[in-house]
């Protein structure tokens, strides 16, 4: 078999989705997700101009030798340009393997290791209120995980919660809109939102939280220490992960389990946090870091360190990342838990896809490769609408982390 074909699609149903399409000459064709959130069109013109022409003529089967050939082939490495793009190709062609052996991917992967795969809601609100609320509606759709945010009093908006009531989608259409940001009043705030979620929900519920990059490994350190007596499953992205030795500070301070790794795109981005144990899950994803070939590799070497993974699942990664995401939690042994954040209907139905969600879990479906695929008529409907995350700024206007 051979690669004869390949393209990328990009579309907008609500928001920007970007997607490889691989076709074979045997009449096989493969997906990818390549979307990259606010910088769509640079992994859209990596592939089109630069990876596209190189894979005409290969062996689709070739994962590993292909991979190879974009990172190490390229001299360029790493990135998150360079990973979502080669991560595309990698998942397009995992789906071409299963389809053509009749099998679904997870069984590439090792086959199953669990009957379902554990994944997390979000839950927010204005106020602490509205918030606790959101995790019992949760609650009530079966989840057995919530992540929970909530607004903040002084501060006009915040990560993770909306503004009015519609789901949360970070990302808005035309330039960056900008918001203020005090570590004072978050640091007061977000103990007493756990303490109610607590109180009224018991022990059972898996709870977690996003500090979104916010905090210094100090502020970090004492924002888990407060938050032990309500037993997170994790607090994540306490802070920018970037400095890898930072998570030393925070783990001498308290034993809440820590979470980072959705903006890190490889294995040396994660080496030093996973062989110190300096984190508890690892969340790069299959879209930002190298696809199959390369997390599978992150995974086996986080297994060494007792470290699960917990991959990130928002919505600006597709269907096809999510379908992936699924398969590779169904078939790793240390798999942790998988985001879930459901995607719009209209991304649904350009998304036709086998996974689905029952009572706290999520299954991959049994479908050969990935069970997803791309409507190209009804995506021609939602064409690409700039779009970017918020800029975050301190009260006194300092540029800061969002
Ligand atoms: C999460 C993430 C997202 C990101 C978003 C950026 O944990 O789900 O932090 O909400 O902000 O994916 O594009
Ligand atoms: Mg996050």
């Amino acid at each position: 078999m051979k690669i004869k074909h390949a393209y990328v699609n990009v579309c907008s149903p609500g928001r920007n989705f970007v997607t490889l399409k691989i076709e074979t000459d045997e009449g096989i064709y493969g997906l990818g997700d390549a979307t990259l959130n606010g910088r769509e069109l640079a992994v859209a013109s990596y592939l089109s101009d630069h990876v596209i022409p190189c894979l005409i003529g290969r062996d689709p089967f070739a994962t590993e030798d292909i991979w190879q050939y974009l990172y190490r082939g390229a001299y360029w490495r790493r990135g998150p340009v360079t990973m979502s793009a080669i991560a595309a190709v990698d998942m397009a062609l995992w789906d071409i393997k299963g389809k053509a052996l009749n099998t679904p991917v997870y069984n590439l992967l090792g086959g199953k290791s669990r009957e379902g795969v554990m994944v997390y809601a979000h839950a927010h609100g204005a106020d602490i209120e509205e918030a606790v609320d959101d995790v019992g509606r949760h609650i009530d759709m079966g989840y057995l995980a919530v992540r929970a945010q909530s607004g903040i009093p002084g501060l006009d908006s915040t990560y993770g919660v909306p503004k009015g009531h519609q789901p949360y989608e970070p990302a808005e259409r035309g330039l960056p809109s900008e918001s203020r940001w005090s570590t004072e009043k978050y640091l007061r705030h977000v103990p007493q939102l756990f303490a109610k979620v607590r109180e009224q929900f018991g022990d059972d519920v898996h709870l977690l939280h996003d500090c979104h990059h916010r905090l210094t490994p100090i502020e970090a350190g004492r924002l888990g220490k407060d938050l032990e007596p309500f037993h997170l499953f994790w607090l994540e992205d306490p802070t920018p992960a970037e400095l890898q030795e930072g998570f030393r500070v925070i783990r001498e301070h308290t034993t809440t389990p820590l979470a980072t790794g959705e903006v890190l795109n490889t294995i040396w981005d994660v080496k030093e946090l996973i062989e110190n144990q300096w984190i508890d899950y690892v969340r790069t994803t299959l879209v930002h870091a190298g696809g199959f070939t390369h997390l599978k590799r992150i995974a086996d070497f986080a297994a060494l360190y007792h470290v699960r993974t917990g991959c990130h699942g928002a919505t600006d990664l597709s269907p096809v990342t999510m379908a992936g995401a699924l398969h590779f939690g169904m078939a790793i042994h240390n798999f942790g838990i998988q985001e879930h954040m459901p995607h719009n209907e209209e991304t649904e139905a350009v998304f036709p896809h086998h996974y689905r969600f029952e009572a706290g879990y999520m299954y991959p479906g049994d479908a050969p490769g990935l069970g997803v695929d791309l409507d190209e008529k009804l995506a021609a409907k939602y064409p690409y609408e700039r779009a970017y995350l918020p800029v975050n700024r301190k009260l006194d206007g300092t540029l800061f982390d969002w």
